[in-house]
């Protein structure tokens, strides 16, 4: 019975063999000869009727390939533009690739353009181990082309021996028509005020930073060049950057807006302070007057954005101040009295300084704008670049000058400071300072003061009341206290300063502790009477090469003339002359 059906069985099988190989003539195929391999098909996810209407030059393409008798391991992808056929001989250069889609960027080099892309399936049946990216060269034979430099280097390219009777022999190709996008260009927001444009202050002297940021629907990498104009929307004498350049700062050197009449050039400056790169200059600044700034954006197709950036935004003003004297003041002062200060500062110091010729003296006001949100933080002031533009948009703003006095309430502007003032009083192209200040409750939020001062410290004594005497501080001085002068050096005295007729002044005075190379000008006169704070405090320090006056008090206190008080002008006369300037 079992070997009955097992024949039975056979038989039937031998019968269906035979059946089938006649059916498709392939007898010979049962022989022992080796079976040929089949080589993969590749085909795209993509059916045109009528060829593929043009698209931009970024675009997403799939592909996949198919192997009778094995399967796919990869395929050789090759674009080429100005072509719409594949060559023959096969002149392309392939990439290897496992992926069966990519993201292609068509280099467009004008504005519309055709490119072939061609991909052959790869099959099993190839042994040699190809990296991803590998560039794969047809003739006059294949290889792996590993220096990429187009011919066969026997002593550094691979010959590919099985890859031609393992690759899609035909490959799948298609033309694609490209037509190149416009670039777009935009504004850019300030680091400290995410809601407000990086753009210029509605008032500025010669120096002024802009930024943007250019995209472009064909790769952003596509963008060539920005080119600015001043005052020119036809672009008609505009001047080109490259496009790594998203930044970039005008400049009028002193001595050119000097002699200069109604307009000026401007040196186009690019990185930050102590690194800025002069590119060269753009004509027609106007002074004393509103200007505009224009960018677009041209692409590698030569196209530029169709709609350009105007600094100022819409609504905005860009005011440009000519520099007149040498001598800046910045007016970082809030307090309700502000109006007072600004005119004992005019009309009792600087008139009465050198002669006069500093009466007239340049204001920065950075007071205008300037708010502390309830938990501390403080907003800079509407006449202060954006946070990334301080480098060096103000520091060059400030190196207009030979000196700047920068006052201060009691919440200085400390960021815009820290990002400026150490680059102005230290560096060869920077001038003088006067930093006047006062502590609120904190002694030096942040350790801020270190960064641009020579201070090696402020006094961290809590001054917050109920106070317990003795201190190292008070915050309440009496009228008629006297700031003496060091005397360490007697060709070098300072004038006696004298506290007002006020009653008390109240203020955190905290002692200063300056760096080793920096020099003590002023202590405070001791408090015997009171026994309020320790000691004599010192409150004013000069830096060792004789730029930077830090006095850690409001100086428009001091206006006292009894008991040797010289007041405030002597103050600034005599460190006029340490600075050189008169
Ligand atoms: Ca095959
Ligand atoms: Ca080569
Ligand atoms: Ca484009």
């Amino acid at each position: 019975m079992k070997r009955s059906k097992f024949s039975t069985i056979y038989a039937r099988l031998i019968v269906f063999i035979t059946l089938i190989a006649i059916a498709f003539g392939c007898v010979k195929e049962l022989s022992n000869q080796p079976v040929a391999n089949a080589t993969p098909q590749t085909f795209f996810w993509l059916y045109p009727d009528n060829g593929i209407s043009a698209g931009i030059s970024k675009q997403e393409i799939r592909w996949w390939g198919e192997d009778a008798d094995g399967y796919v391991i990869g395929y050789l992808l090759a674009i080429e533009p100005d072509l719409l056929l594949l060559p023959n001989p096969d002149t392309l250069t392939y990439s290897f690739v496992t992926s069966s889609d990519s993201v292609i960027s068509f280099p467009l080099r004008q504005k519309a353009e055709t490119f072939l892309v061609a991909v052959r399936a790869i099959d099993n049946s190839f042994r040699t181990p190809l990296p991803v990216g590998a560039k794969v060269r047809m003739i006059p034979f294949p290889y792996w082309d590993k220096n990429g430099n187009g011919v066969f280097d026997p002593s550094t390219d691979l010959k590919l021996d099985g890859l031609v009777g393992a690759m899609d022999p035909h490959a799948a190709k298609l033309a694609f028509p490209t037509i190149n996008t416009p670039p777009t260009i935009d504004y850019v927001y300030d680091l400290s005020k995410p809601t407000s444009i990086a753009q210029p202050p509605p008032r500025t002297f010669t120096v002024a930073s802009f930024s943007w940021i250019g995209h472009d629907l064909d790769g952003d990498e596509t963008i060539k060049s920005y080119r600015i104009s001043l005052n020119d929307s036809t672009f008609a004498n505009a001047f080109t950057v490259a496009s790594s350049v998203t930044t970039v700062t005008l400049a009028v050197p002193r001595l050119r807006s000097d002699a200069a009449g109604s307009t000026v050039s401007a040196d186009v400056l690019v990185g930050t302070s102590p690194n800025l790169r002069n590119l060269g200059s753009v004509n027609g600044l106007k002074l004393d007057a509103q200007n505009s700034l224009y960018v677009e954006a041209v692409d590698v197709a030569g196209d530029s954005s169709k709609a350009f950036l105007r600094f100022p935004a819409a609504g905005g003003a860009w005011f440009v101040q000519k520099p007149r004297s040498r001598v800046l003041v910045v007016d970082d002062y809030t307090k309700a009295d502000s109006g007072v200060v600004r005119q004992f500062y005019r009309d009792s110091v600087f008139a009465r300084i050198s002669g006069g010729q500093f009466a007239n003296y340049d204001v920065l006001d950075i007071s205008v704008g300037k708010t502390v949100s309830a938990t501390g933080v403080l907003q800079a002031g509407t006449f202060v670049p954006a946070q990334q533009h301080l480098n060096p948009a103000l520091i060059k703003t400030l190196k207009l000058y030979d000196c700047v006095f920068w006052y201060t309430d009691p919440i200085p502007s400390l960021v815009v400071a820290q990002y400026t003032l150490f680059d102005y009083w230290t560096s060869p192209d920077g001038g003088h300072l006067i930093f006047s200040t006062e502590f609120q409750s904190i002694n030096d939020p942040s350790g801020a003061l270190q960064d641009f001062t020579p201070l090696d410290s402020v006094s961290s004594v809590s001054l917050v009341a109920p106070l317990t005497y003795p201190l190292q501080g008070d915050n309440q001085i009496p009228g008629g206290y006297l700031l003496y002068p060091d005397s360490s050096l007697s060709s070098d005295i300072y004038p006696t300063l004298e506290f007002g007729t006020k009653f008390t002044y109240s203020f955190n005075m905290r002692p200063i502790y300056k760096n080793p190379a920096a020099r003590y000008i002023y202590h405070l006169q001791p408090d015997i009477a009171r026994g309020h704070y320790i000691g004599m405090p010192n409150i004013a320090v000069i830096d060792e090469t004789k730029r930077m006056v830090f006095v850690g008090l409001s100086l428009h206190y001091l206006t006292g003339s009894a008991n040797g008080g010289q007041g405030v002008a002597a103050f600034f006369s005599k460190v006029f002359t340490e600075f050189g300037l008169q």
